[in-house]
């Protein structure tokens, strides 16, 4: 269902970034030439070219996910993001939906709030004071001896939003591509039972990683390496990404105790009329998407030793703690844990060809007590660890690929869907350049 869709004014002018005509032509044939089954190569990492093609491609073209509803609860709420060169204000409407305003003052280009997050009724420049209603018409401007200055041409201008399940996307195309709201509503009944509308934040973590973005979202995309998470081992089964087939040896025990727990899961979630099954359009959609339900290991509740709760308070209208996890990962910048006791929510946000922001969000039922109902240290500790485990991993491959020595390496069958990231990726920017 859609909250509000904020009715967008296109952004005039050039891209914030340019790729020169030489760049555009090398950097074509790196994209046509990309081996499939491979990391890609050195420049997609490391050129500044590259990231600034991908900010228009990618960033500047799709739906990206911003922030959730619970971080922005009241009218006048908001938020300020930035995707690489770009930076937006996301503004809690009267009516509950959302505007979404470029955060670039139409006097003089200073950030118009500088604050990550914070409450607002008109918003204020702070260099000469111009200022703008939420819906970002300049309703103030000191003019002394000015004649001709039409206010009217002057506002903020605007890109699109919308909220969909309690999460709010943003896209700074003039005309967003159309296939997601199918994608949302493949994602909708999923996400509704846990009801982010009726959450609160518990806890932020920024983390800036010292890779480039697609090597943070790469990494997200398989459990080839989660032996490096000993915390998170304990409730997520390790033979995540595995099949039948491809299950080794000493993983064949916990093959069964996976497969076990899963039925057990799909069973509740059929009695209770929950979505469980997996829909994988990685690639094969402009929105893309995996989106199911899985079963956590010990008590199956949530990501902590045993597998039990982290937090006392159900969430939504649920009635069963036992509910692993819905998990859902979205190109290009998400993805997502929903629990019965609380949800995580992790955004990247890309600064330039080396170092990207990754945004991670626990929310719990809003009239859940901290030290009561949940202890935050523990709610967030498998997550914390798991996060720096995989911010040292990708700055390790960041590194690697900047050295002179370093050439793409194949993907294993478990690794599938990192592949499916880069085929979305470089489809898209291909159909872009095209
Ligand atoms: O975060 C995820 O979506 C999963 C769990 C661990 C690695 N990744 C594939
Ligand atoms: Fe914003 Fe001058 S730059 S008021």
């Amino acid at each position: 269902m859609t909250a509000s869709v904020s009715a967008p004014q296109p952004t005039r002018g050039k891209l914030a970034s340019s790729v020169s005509a030489e760049q555009l032509t090398e950097i074509t044939e790196l994209f046509q030439n990309r081996r499939l089954g491979y990391s890609l190569d050195s420049p997609f990492y490391t050129d500044p070219a590259v990231f600034a093609l991908d900010m228009q491609a990618i960033f500047g073209t799709h739906w990206l996910f911003a922030t959730s509803v619970a971080e922005i609860p009241e009218p006048g709420d908001y938020v300020t993001v930035d995707y690489g060169p770009y930076s937006l204000i996301i503004l809690r409407t009267d009516d509950g939906g959302v505007n979404v305003l470029h955060n670039v003052c139409r006097h003089r280009g200073a950030r118009v709030l500088t604050e990550a997050s914070g409450s607002t009724g008109n918003l204020v420049c702070g260099y000469h004071s111009w200022t703008y209603s939420p819906e970002g018409e300049l309703i103030h401007a000191s003019t002394p001896g000015e004649t001709k200055f039409d206010k009217n041409c002057f506002a903020l201008k605007r890109a699109h939003g919308q909220i969909r399940a309690g999460l709010i996307f943003v896209c700074l195309a003039q005309e967003p591509p159309t296939d997601f709201d199918q994608v949302a509503e493949i994602f909708e009944p999923y996400l509704a039972p846990h009801d982010i509308s009726r959450t609160k934040v518990a806890y932020q973590q920024n983390i800036i990683e010292e890779a480039n973005w697609k090597l943070v979202m790469e990494n997200n995309r398989e459990c080839y390496h989660c032996d490096g998470h000993p915390e998170l081992a304990c409730s997520l089964f390790p033979t995540w990404g595995l099949s039948d087939e491809s299950v080794p040896t000493h993983l064949e025990e916990v093959w069964k105790r996976n497969k076990q727990a899963q039925a057990s899961l799909e069973e509740r979630c059929r009695r209770y009329g929950i979505p469980f099954k997996v829909v994988e359009e990685l690639d094969t959609r402009i929105a893309g998407i995996r989106i199911s339900r899985e079963s956590l290991d010990g008590d199956g509740e949530s990501f902590s030793p045993d597998g039990h709760r982290l937090s006392k308070k159900l969430l939504g209208d649920l009635r069963d703690f036992r509910l692993g996890r819905c998990s859902m990962h979205l190109q290009p910048n998400s993805w997502f844990h929903f629990q019965s006791d609380h949800i995580i929510t992790f955004a990247v946000f890309p600064i330039n060809e080396h170092q990207t922001l990754v945004r991670t969000t626990w929310l719990v039922a809003d009239d859940a007590l901290e030290g009561e109902d949940y202890d935050l240290e523990t709610l967030t500790h498998t997550w914390k660890q798991t996060n720096l485990q995989d911010k040292a991993f990708v700055e390790l491959c960041q590194k690697g690929a900047a050295s002179p020595v370093y050439e793409p390496g194949p993907y294993m069958l478990s690794e599938y869907q990192v592949e499916a990231f880069l085929n979305w990726y470089t489809q898209r920017v291909l159909e872009h350049l095209a």
